[in-house]
């Protein structure tokens, strides 16, 4: 049914993508069917951009469309927003990589979840991780990465958070992208989450609420 938008979106067709989210919106599609399109759409986009048939400038459109549509979705998410019980997850997207898409769907989904959420933004050094979990004082740290080099600052920030003698106060949950088990290993994390709505179960989880 939302074939329209991931079609909209993957054509570049700004206009017509808006429109299909808002509409399917105003409909009453969940908030999440629209979030899965979209990174269905992006997976499509992204393969484009391997294939030489996109560009630099269609990563950016589809990276500004994506973020237009979380615009209209977060006032729906803020609606829906559980009372917080003190659980709190601090995140951030690793040095070198800009990429916050993913990652702010994920935020969403914390708060929807209950979750007391710091997200301390994009291409963030192993030293702002650290810092913020002093001050923040989180049960669990996320990272979310899509680039190759994101790995080793996945890998770097662990370290920090060891060296700084935090790591037996959080659990490190990574995603993103490619992400996968061997990462997880390869970085130091406790685990890794295929997607958002994964990486709520993984908090749940750890803090006892499944
Ligand atoms: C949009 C986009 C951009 C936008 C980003 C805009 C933004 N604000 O984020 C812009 C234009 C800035 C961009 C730039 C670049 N990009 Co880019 N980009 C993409 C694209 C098309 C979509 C990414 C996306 O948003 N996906 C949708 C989201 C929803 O998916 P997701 O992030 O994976 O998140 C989901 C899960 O992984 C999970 N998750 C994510 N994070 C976390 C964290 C935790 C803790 C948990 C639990 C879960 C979790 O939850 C999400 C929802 O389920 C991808 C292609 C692709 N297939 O992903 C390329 C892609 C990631 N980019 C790529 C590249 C090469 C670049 C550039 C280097 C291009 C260039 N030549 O300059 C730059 C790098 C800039 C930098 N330093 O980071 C490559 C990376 C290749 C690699 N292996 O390193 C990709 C894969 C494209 C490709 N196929 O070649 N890009």
């Amino acid at each position: 049914m939302t074939e329209s938008l991931v079609h909209a979106l993957v054509e570049m067709k700004e206009a017509e993508a808006l429109k299909k989210a808002r509409q399917f919106l105003d409909e009453g599609v969940a908030p999440l069917k629209i979030l899965e399109s979209c990174s269905r759409a992006m997976e499509i986009v992204g393969q484009r951009f391997e294939k030489g048939v996109y560009f630099l400038p269609h990563l950016m459109m589809a990276g500004e469309m994506l973020k237009q549509i979380s615009v209209m979705i977060k006032p729906l998410v803020e609606e829906q927003k559980n009372e917080s019980k003190g659980d709190k997850v601090l995140i951030g997207t690793v040095e070198g990589d800009i990429h916050d898409i993913g990652k702010n769907i994920v935020v969403f989904l914390l708060e929807t979840n209950g979750f007391e959420v710091r997200d301390i933004g994009i291409n963030q050094k192993p030293a702002k991780f650290v810092e913020a979990i002093q001050n923040f004082q989180p049960q669990v740290v996320g990272m979310s990465g899509l680039l190759t080099l994101a790995f080793d600052s996945m890998k770097k920030t662990v370290q920090a958070i060891e060296e700084a003698g935090l790591r037996k106060k959080v659990r490190i949950m990574i995603g993103g992208g490619v992400v996968t088990e061997k990462i997880k290993d390869y970085t130091g994390a406790d685990a890794y989450a295929p997607d958002a709505m994964a990486g709520v179960r993984l908090c749940k989880q750890w803090m006892g609420g499944e």
